[in-house]
């Protein structure tokens, strides 16, 4: 994917907050400190577009981000972070649900993983979900650096297995490596039909 152009749009809580919905819309999610951060400034090749971590599990809105004119990206809140206030985590589940089931230029949810961890019921749950409202999700394994090669396939063997799907379904990637870039571009693009011009 060549990109010409990456800008931040805006923050949301609620449907009356969000962007025109008239781009192909890409979403990302997984559990505070992820990677997920990391891993859309990689995709876009901006070291910060969106800003990393230092304190996780804090920003609870729903960044939007438009790429080259032509593909939005959301960046939901990370979930699952034990130090998030109570009155935090409430919140959580009905905005990010609001967003899932309401966008209609929806078309794929990339699902964040690390690859060192097992899967968590809250994954399970988060995946039976997108399935029961037909949303398609790439599933992908981030931090893939932090392991050998030999256990980059081990955990993707185990964590596919959790998951119910073939071992090929899933992307590894690396923020710090890059591995996995290209292949997670040409996954959103087939989900949003569109033309891949390489770099
Ligand atoms: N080694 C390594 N560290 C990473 C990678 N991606 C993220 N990190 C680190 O993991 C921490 C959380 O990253 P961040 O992108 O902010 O995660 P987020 O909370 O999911 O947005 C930061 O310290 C990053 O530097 C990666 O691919 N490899
Ligand atoms: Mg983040």
């Amino acid at each position: 994917m060549h990109i010409k152009s990456a800008h931040f749009i805006t923050s949301a809580v609620k449907p009356e907050q969000y962007p025109g919905a008239d781009l192909p819309e890409i979403a990302f999610a997984g559990r505070s400190n992820v990677g997920k951060s990391s891993l859309i400034n990689t995709l876009v090749n901006r070291k910060r577009l969106v800003k990393t971590s230092g304190t996780p599990g804090r920003t609870q809105l729903i960044n939007f981000f438009v790429i080259n004119d032509e593909l939005s990206l959301v960046d939901l809140p990370g979930y699952g972070y034990a130090k998030v206030p109570v009155s935090v985590k409430k919140n959580w589940g009905p905005m990010v649900e609001t967003y899932l089931t309401k966008r209609d230029n929806l078309k794929v949810v990339v699902l964040l993983i690390d690859i060192r961890r097992d899967v968590r019921i809250e994954e399970m749950n988060f995946i039976d979900w997108l399935e029961h409202y037909k949303i398609p999700i790439i599933p992908v394994l981030t931090k893939s650096d932090k392991l050998s090669k030999t256990n980059q396939m081990k955990q993707r063997k185990l964590i596919t297995a959790d998951l119910g799907i073939g071992a090929e379904n899933v992307v590894l990637f690396s923020a710090k490596s890059r591995q996995g870039k290209d292949t997670l571009w040409n996954k959103i693009s087939e989900k949003c039909g569109l033309i891949q011009k390489d770099d």
